[in-house]
């Protein structure tokens, strides 16, 4: 259903092949897998913020809480699979010479949705590593059973993502900066642009010339900044902005 949803001419102007093409995503595509966003009023786990539970001192003063709050969110995904908007994606992807995908989510969506090279600032749930050793476990068999589990070493096993106050992988970050350093168009797809140094990355782009748009439910931090918001599902808008990608070429 594409009723009422507005493109610019300028916009679909600029989606032409060669143009070097950048997407940021957040927890807003994935919504209409199932996956709950973090600050909607369905927000994750009501009781606490994510930014409570989503850090190192969380876990260490309460490994249980937080653990279990991984597997209640291990379990969704797990049962979820990607939607219209993860599969646009894949159109835009092989539509463009030059495409990156660079997403906040820590679900694993875009890769089962056939995206290739998606760049995970906030890594993987579905990954996991020792807090002592580093060791990291695609799955918990070989860890000691627990809540948390427990590494061979003793340390306690922890999901692999970034938890607030921690480093983002560093090439991944690098990358991400480089790339919207140097884009014709950066879309910002599902997030609230809230979380640094991720949010940064549109206003980056930005400044150095790019064409920016938003695809998003609701206006956020940015929509001042933008060149474009589409209000809207991404699910929905995604899908549409690809029939212009076939005329454009
Ligand atoms: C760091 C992994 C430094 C874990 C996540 C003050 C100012 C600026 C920055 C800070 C500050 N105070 C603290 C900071 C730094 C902090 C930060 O940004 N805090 C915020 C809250 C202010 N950042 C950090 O700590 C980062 N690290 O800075 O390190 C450092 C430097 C040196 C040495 C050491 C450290 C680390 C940040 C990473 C945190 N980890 N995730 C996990 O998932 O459990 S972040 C988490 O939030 C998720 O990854 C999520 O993707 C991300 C961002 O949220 P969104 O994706 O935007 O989701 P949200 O729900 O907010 O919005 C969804 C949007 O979608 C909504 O607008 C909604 O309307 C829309 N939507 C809903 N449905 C749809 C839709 N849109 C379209 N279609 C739909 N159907
Ligand atoms: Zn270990």
């Amino acid at each position: 259903m594409s009723r009422g949803i507005e493109v610019s001419d300028r916009l679909k102007s600029l989606l032409t092949k060669d143009a070097r093409v950048v997407v940021l995503t957040g927890a807003g595509i994935s919504a209409e897998s199932g996956v709950p966003t973090f600050r909607g009023e369905e927000g994750l786990w009501k009781k606490f913020r994510p930014e409570e539970l989503a850090t190192f001192d969380a876990f260490m003063a309460n490994p249980e809480l937080v653990w279990e709050w991984y597997q209640y969110r291990r379990k969704i995904i797990h049962e979820i699979k990607p939607n219209p908007g993860h599969v646009a994606l894949v159109d835009f992807q092989n539509h463009f010479d030059e495409f990156h995908l660079i997403t906040q989510n820590v679900d694993g969506l875009h890769h089962q949705a056939g995206l290739r090279n998606v760049v995970e600032l906030h890594g993987n749930i579905r990954k996991n590593k020792c807090i002592q050793c580093g060791k990291k476990y695609e799955s918990l068999e070989e860890t000691i059973q627990g809540t948390p589990p427990e590494c061979r070493c003793g340390g306690k096993i922890r999901p692999d993502v970034v938890w607030f106050g921690e480093m983002l992988p560093q090439d991944a970050i690098r990358h991400a900066f480089e790339v919207s350093e140097r884009c014709d168009l950066f879309f910002s797809v599902g997030t609230s642009a809230v979380v640094h140094p991720a949010a940064s990355l549109p206003l980056i782009a930005k400044r150095s010339g790019a064409f920016v748009a938003e695809v998003n439910l609701e206006p956020t931090e940015i929509s001042h900044v933008v060149d474009e918001t589409l209000l809207g599902k991404s699910g929905e808008i995604l899908p549409y902005l690809v029939k212009f990608l076939k005329c454009a070429d």
